[in-house]
């Protein structure tokens, strides 16, 4: 099966928590703190490998989680780092994360060994001995490790190929894909036999390129008829497209009306796609033996053809057959000529060609703060808040002391109060909810 878009949901590893811990030896007084630091969690990338050709995997398997830091130790030996975790991706695969409605291009992996950071493994939390001071040499204080970065993503899979092959179903488009390639696809006599692109390598006087063919489109395809413009996606990134036509019509259409329509539904699905050059091949011309018919049906599509100014069409229509191999090479030879001409480089997504926002980079508020329920429940949120108590031991005592007064010092106490915070209300920080009291604001509420 073939799946080229899947969501899955990643989270990198958290951090190892730091260890609280004295050293106690005979004969040695005053020991003095030796916790050490908890390792980091594990990373989560991306790699595009070139023996992927499908996102099914993924379908099966949607949470990937890398692993969390070793917790520091007494002794001041440090916890080990956790190994970080690489998931392979086929090599043309756009990387979205979504957050919310939103959905963010992050990165297009294109050729093979291609990598991309996506969630970071979270810190490592210290232990006492370092928070050990002139002033306070007996810190009952070690942080938890961080949490690691988590969201979802999608993957969607665009193919690279050299050639796109487009036309209506029944056209032959497989047949001349197993002509020229070493690739089988399935070949019948009706339409819609392939449901899903497939590609090939087509060797000719020295020189290789990749083919793709996809499943045929007909009127209305960019509205979602047919197998609809679900494949289209895979022919973006080729770099030329042949279209073949079929001599006898589709759909009790002529050839050269169909060659109208599909270009039509091409127009409509993306400016891009109609704007790569495109080579017209009239197909099946073993079954046309009179030669006055030939030339009828290739004058016909030349018409219509010149009829569009500044087109990307190639003027030449190539008359071929794909079961007999009549005026293959003419076209292969047409096709190299033609892809000599372009970049070779693989167009990449970027989020402006994507459509997608630019990121800007706008000054944000430390924190903000929203009232809920009726104004008694008091939200605060912030990167830096959230991370402060989602790294604080609630059971150590200096810990809570701790983060309260850091708390108190980005002036999270003042705001509170500005917004009119009254004793007991309730103030929620990440997974974190506190009793408001004056006497000693911010107590963490005990539930
Ligand atoms: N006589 C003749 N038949 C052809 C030629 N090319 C293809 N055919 C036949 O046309 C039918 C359709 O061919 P396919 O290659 O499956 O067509 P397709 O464009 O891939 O069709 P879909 O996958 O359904 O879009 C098959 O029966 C082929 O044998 C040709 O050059 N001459
Ligand atoms: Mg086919």
């Amino acid at each position: 099966m073939f799946i080229d878009k899947v969501k899955i949901y990643v989270q990198a590893g958290r951090g190892g928590d730091g260890c609280l811990s004295f050293r106690r030896e005979k004969f040695v007084p005053f020991g003095g703190p030796n916790g050490g630091n908890g390792g980091k969690g594990g990373d989560i990338y991306l790699v595009s490998d070139k023996d992927m050709t499908t996102l099914l995997d993924f379908s099966f398997k949607p949470h990937y989680t890398a692993q969390e830091g070793e917790h520091g130790q007494g002794n001041d030996k440090y916890g080990r780092g956790a190994q970080d975790l690489y998931i392979k991706i086929p090599c043309g695969t756009v990387i979205y994360k979504l957050d919310g409605t939103n959905r963010e291009l992050v990165a297009d992996l294109v050729d093979p060994g291609e990598q991309v950071l996506i969630a970071k493994g979270g810190r490592g939390g210290r232990g006492n001995a370092s928070f050990k001071t002139h002033n306070i040499t007996a810190p009952r204080i070690a942080e938890r490790g961080e949490p690691g970065d988590k969201f979802d993503i999608e993957l969607e899979l665009k193919l690279i190929a050299d050639v796109g092959l487009i036309g209506c179903p029944n056209a032959g488009k497989s047949t001349f894909l197993s002509r020229v390639t070493a690739a089988r696809p399935k070949i019948a006599d009706y339409p819609f036999t392939t449901l899903s692109p497939n590609l090939g390598v087509c060797n000719h006087k020295g020189r290789s390129f990749v083919v793709a063919d996809i499943p045929g489109l007909i009127e209305n395809a960019s509205q979602g008829k047919g197998l609809g413009v679900d494949f289209l996606r895979h022919i973006e990134r080729t770099r030329m497209l042949v279209h073949i036509v079929d001599a006898y019509g589709y759909d009790n259409k002529p050839a050269w009306k169909n060659l109208v329509l599909i270009n039509r539904e091409l127009a409509r699905y993306s400016k891009k796609l109609v704007s790569k050059p495109m080579l017209v091949a009239l197909n099946k011309l073993d079954l046309v033996s009179d030669k006055k018919e030939r030339a009828q049906l290739v004058k016909k599509l030349s018409s219509e053809i010149k009829k569009k100014k500044n087109s990307t069409i190639d003027k030449n229509i190539f008359s071929i057959s794909a079961v007999s191999g009549e005026g293959i090479t003419g076209l292969l030879d047409e096709i190299i000529n033609k892809l000599k001409q372009l970049p070779s480089a693989v167009i990449k997504e970027t989020p402006e060609s994507a459509g997608g926002k630019v990121k800007q980079y706008l000054f944000q508020p430390e924190y903000t703060i929203e009232k809920l329920s009726g104004g008694h429940v008091f939200v605060v949120s912030g990167k830096k808040v959230e991370r402060f108590m989602n790294m604080t031991n609630f059971g150590q005592e200096q810990a809570v002391r701790r983060v309260l007064n850091i708390l108190k010092k980005m002036g999270v106490d003042k705001a509170l109060q500005k917004r009119g915070i009254k004793e007991k209300d309730l103030v929620r920080i990440g997974e974190h909810e506190f009793e408001y009291t004056l006497s000693s604001p911010l107590k963490k509420n005990e539930k």
